[in-house]
């Protein structure tokens, strides 16, 4: 799962779960709060034998701190149950030397953006996704699944279009079963069910790929270090405008400087 803060991703993997186990309705995820910011760690919950849901620490603008961070999980480079440090550029090439031995490689990362439709989205956020969505389907092979969530609380549709207009293909919408309200409904079960067949489909689809698990991650590593050093002197060209641009106003303002009626 990836997202903004308090979009609703570690009520969704209680959602999964409560379906699936079918027992009593569980808070395994800790979910919480309005405000989002509960979650710190990558943590993995089981589902079956070979599914994990695996939370995550909810992001706050999806800058290049936090998408260099996420591209390395959805790459497969980070071990599952650790900190999330929202590390970039060379700490973060670091981290993924120092953990690398506890990844395995042959595991499917399959990205799930989870989005709030009470979170409108500002154009600059578009922009953000209209980059990591396609990065994201780069790295693990498969386009993200939108999972829209508080979906009696806004405008499912306007959410949908936007997420449509990205390149998004498949998008699921929910009200996740909380502590608050978790009785039963088919309606919320069916949609879990159909939810997880879309996604046992993607896998099987990419099974049936050849695949040689530790040469695949290596071309991961690649994609994802050509993608870091992008982040570092894209920032590097930005600071270097905001510089020149910053001198050009103190030019300006400067006593007996050319000013802006000369311009
Ligand atoms: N009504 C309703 N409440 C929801 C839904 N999803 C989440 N919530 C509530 O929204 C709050 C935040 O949900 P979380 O699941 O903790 O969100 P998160 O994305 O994990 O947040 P952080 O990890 O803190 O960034 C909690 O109080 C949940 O009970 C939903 O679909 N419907
Ligand atoms: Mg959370």
């Amino acid at each position: 799962m990836f997202g903004f803060l308090g979009n609703g991703k570690s009520s969704f993997i209680n959602t999964c779960k409560y379906v699936w186990d079918e027992g009593e309705f569980i808070n395994h995820t800790g979910a919480s709060g309005d405000h989002g910011g509960h979650t710190l760690m990558r943590i993995a919950y089981p589902l079956t034998k070979t599914i994990t849901l695996v939370d995550n620490r909810g992001c706050a603008k999806l800058n290049s701190f936090e998408t260099g961070e996420l591209y390395a999980q959805l790459a497969n480079l980070l071990p599952l149950n650790d900190q999330v440090e929202w590390l970039k550029g060379s700490q973060l090439v670091e981290k993924i030397k120092q953990t690398e031995r506890y990844v395995r490689a042959s595991d499917f990362i399959f990205p799930v953006l989870v989005h709030s439709v009470k979170m409108s989205l500002t154009p600059e956020e578009i922009n953000i996704f209209r980059r990591l969505l396609p990065n994201a389907r780069d790295i693990t092979g498969i386009f993200p699944i939108v999972v829209l969530t508080h979906k009696t609380k806004g405008n499912v549709a306007e959410q949908e279009k936007i997420f449509r207009n990205l390149g998004v293909e498949r998008i699921f919408s929910f009200e996740n079963y909380t502590n608050r309200d978790h009785i039963k409904t088919r309606g919320r079960h069916e949609d879990v069910l159909k939810f997880l067949l879309e996604v046992i489909k993607d896998v099987q689809f990419q099974i049936a790929q050849t695949r040689e698990p530790e040469r695949d991650l290596l071309l991961r590593k690649k994609m994802l270090y050509n993608l870091i050093s992008q982040q570092t002197e894209e920032e590097q060209r930005q600071k270097l405008e905001e510089r020149k641009l910053r001198q050009k106003m103190g030019q300006l303002r400067r006593p007996g400087g050319r000013g802006y009626d000369n311009e």
